[in-house]
């Protein structure tokens, strides 16, 4: 194949184009991801233009250079007009195009990138390739005729899977559902791409997605709607997804697109996009560290090792072995690591039986996994995760043990979510060694991870383990040193004020009710009889000093015990007890407060402010580095709901002044920091 003439391509063009055997390769390089900006759109266009006006050429190929196919919409583009050709003009003038135009994806085609490859008339990708419609997770839908091309190319099951959910397919699965029409060589995808337009050049009619018909049953958009209720519930973006896949259904394909610009337009001037397009971009900012080079040297990292088989131990080293590590699995207790063993082995079938490993790479997870008795047999491991008990003395004890045998430049790694690891670090030889990595339960499955970064971390360690994360499949966030680093240490004043607010005369369905309807997977009581209200107890039945303590002493431990602040039935669903109301009114009155009605704004006010305020108080002690972390943190490990955006960005939605005015009005204390950046009407959030 040779090339027989180069169109208007310009030194340093994004787009540019090439004429091989009558057919038009026309490719994109614009890094990292090739983002559809407008520059990107206008290439496209000419080059299209340029394919259909030349008659030597017969089809054309789009495709992407670098590590990627286009991953959608240039996000830094929302808020502005979007210069033309829009996104959906490009796919209107793609689909209309009179040649056969085919893309040709590696990599992942993602948003726009996807609606792109719908609108030609043909799709090829190497096997290693992802196709996803993932704007959901930004607060949008497809705007670029996605929601009306994908249904009547995959039918409507997966199309409501793909579009409201936001899950991408593998090539093999996009092949199978008609999204794709062949696989290529892993390797030679353009080779390929352009044998199969020359294949398929003379065909017509062309296969246009808007001109085919969608086929399903009406019930399945109620049915849909009921199944995901829980998981949509107070995101704005699915339902309006649903209902323009109705529309797909039933509606000609130019009032459908309508339909969809619309929307769309809505979404996209909303808050609850604003703030899932901050996350995302904070996601990302969060694994900068400002002292730390991106191009700082790392440490290898090749063989892991994890103290402790309890749950959260457990949990870590599946996460490690998930992602291809041999893990060394320490514990004293032989029992602890067989049952380790069985949940572990147990968690890797789940992940092979919901297809996300292969039935040979749960075998091989499992090989790599070797629990052992021998804390010695952590001598070469390159990273070691304590994830033992909850006691300054046991941690010092281990990290002492470590110091002997863990081999020289091994990251020695704690789990601890509230201690203070420069204590552990001063002693012993190599503080520089140490860090923290708090994972959060489950550990394979949520993805937070606050990396704490004692004040004699070595930045190579820090670089060290963000790459790691990033490997495990982790959303890192860097914390200094305080009691509860930065998620642990915002649930302080939420679990005072909230029980100061029983004692005014609140009842916790009340309280917890005020934080579901915010949008929380549970209120504070919830988590309180989750965790267990016998934590930290002194284990005195007749000391009774705090509420906690008369729940404590009545064996109302929360959950565990079928009753705590609820009553619990036999499938765990929590009840409001009047026995835990009798104890709060006996605890309230012999502790001499005087029960009063509480309104929702004042709930509000005590157990959400309070967190806007000790969250400022964080950043300004620089325990976090930037607000936008402090955001991640509470939305990817304590279920703030993603469409607020997190405790930051939801204060900057609702104004810092009426934080500090909520907050004064209470009588509670307001953070220099919360005060100065409301007295100049400023955000946490820039
Ligand atoms: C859309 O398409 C709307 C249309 O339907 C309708 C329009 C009318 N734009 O994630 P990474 C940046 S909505 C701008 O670390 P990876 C990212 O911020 C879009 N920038 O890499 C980062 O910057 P920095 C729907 C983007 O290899 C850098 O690229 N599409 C975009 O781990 C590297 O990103 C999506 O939602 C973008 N679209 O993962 C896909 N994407 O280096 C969003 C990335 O300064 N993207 N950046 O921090 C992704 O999911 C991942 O980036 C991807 C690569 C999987 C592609």
């Amino acid at each position: 194949m040779s090339a027989e003439s180069n169109t208007a391509n310009r030194p340093g063009a994004i787009v540019t184009s090439e004429i091989r055997d009558g057919v038009m390769t026309i490719v994109t390089d614009s890094p990292p991801v090739n983002a559809l900006s407008a520059q990107v759109r206008a290439g496209l266009l000419a080059a299209l233009r340029d394919a259909e006006a030349d008659p030597a050429v017969k089809g054309a190929v789009i495709a992407c250079a670098g590590r990627t196919f286009f991953a959608g919409a240039d996000i830094t583009e929302f808020g502005r007009v979007m210069a033309e050709p829009t996104l959906p003009q490009l796919a209107g003038a793609i689909e209309a195009c009179a040649k056969p135009v085919v893309a040709a994806i590696h990599g992942t085609a993602l948003g726009g990138g996807l609606e792109l490859a719908l609108a030609c008339h043909y799709r090829i990708a190497v096997p290693s390739a992802r196709l996803g419609l993932p704007e959901v997770k930004l607060g949008l839908l497809p705007g670029a005729g996605g929601t009306q091309r994908l249904p009547r190319l995959t039918g409507m099951e997966t199309a409501l899977g793909m579009i409201a959910k936001g899950d991408p397919v593998e090539a093999s699965e996009a092949l199978h559902c008609g999204l794709v029409d062949r696989l290529a060589g892993e390797d030679g995808l353009i080779a390929d791409a352009v044998g199969f337009t020359a294949e398929v050049a003379a065909l017509r009619p062309l296969p246009r997605a808007s001109e085919r018909a969608v086929d399903c049953d009406p019930a399945v958009f109620a049915a849909f709607r009921e199944a995901n209720a829980r998981r949509f519930r107070g995101f704005e973006a699915p339902n309006a997804i649903v209902d323009l896949l109705e529309a797909s259904a039933d509606r000609p394909f130019g009032e459908g697109i309508a339909m969809e610009s619309r929307a769309f337009e809505a979404l996209l001037a909303g808050t609850q996009s604003a703030a899932q397009r901050h996350l995302f971009f904070a996601e990302r900012a969060a694994a900068k560290i400002r002292d730390v080079p991106p191009d700082m040297p790392q440490r290898t990292i090749a063989r892991v090792g994890v103290i402790g088989a309890g749950t959260m131990g457990g949990g870590i080293a599946m996460a490690f072995l998930s992602a291809g590590f041999p893990v060394t699995l320490v514990d004293a207790s032989e029992e602890a690591l067989r049952k380790a063993a069985a949940t572990i082995g147990g968690m890797v079938d789940a992940s092979a039986a919901k297809g996300r490993m292969t039935g040979e790479q749960a075998r091989a997870a499992m090989q790599r996994l070797m629990p052992t008795l021998d804390f010695a047999s952590l001598a070469d491991a390159d990273l070691i995760v304590e994830a033992a008990y909850e006691d300054m003395t046991v941690k010092k004890e281990i990290f002492a043990r470590l110091d002997r045998i863990a081999r020289p430049g091994a990251i020695l790694a704690t789990n601890t979510s509230f201690l203070d690891i420069d204590i552990i670090a001063a002693s012993i030889s190599r503080p520089a060694d140490v860090v923290g990595m708090h994972f959060f339960s489950p550990a394979h499955v949520m993805k937070l991870l606050e990396v704490v970064r004692g004040a004699r971390t070595a930045k190579d360690v820090l670089a060290t383990v963000m790459t790691l994360a990033k490997r495990i499949g982790k959303i890192a966030v860097v914390a200094r040193v305080c009691h509860g680093f930065i998620g642990n240490r915002m649930l302080v004043p939420r679990q005072i004020h909230a029980e100061a607010l029983l004692m005014d005369g609140a009842t916790p369905s009340q309280i917890d009710a005020v934080h579901v309807a915010f949008g929380m997977p549970m209120g504070p009581f919830q988590m309180a009889d989750l965790a267990g209200l016998d934590i930290g107890w002194h284990r005195d039945p007749n000391r009774i000093e705090t509420l906690r303590d008369a729940f404590a002493a009545q064996g109302r431990w929360g959950q565990k015990t079928g009753a705590g602040f609820y009553d619990y039935d036999d499938k765990r669903r929590p009840h409001a007890s009047p026995v835990a109301e009798a104890l709060i009114a006996r605890f309230r009155a012999s502790s001499g407060h005087v029960e009063r009605a509480i309104s929702e704004e004042e709930i509000v006010v005590r157990t959400l402010y309070t967190m806007v305020d000790e969250a400022a108080r964080i950043l300004e002690e620089g325990i976090a580095q930037r607000a936008g972390d402090i955001d991640v943190v509470w939305t990817q490990g304590y279920g703030w709901p993603a469409y607020r955006g997190g405790p930051m960005f939801w204060a900057d939605t609702i104004g810092l002044p009426t934080i500090v005015a909520g907050l004064e009005k209470y009588g509670l204390p307001v953070a220099p920091l919360l005060r100065e950046t409301a007295a100049r009407d400023g955000r946490f959030n820039r």
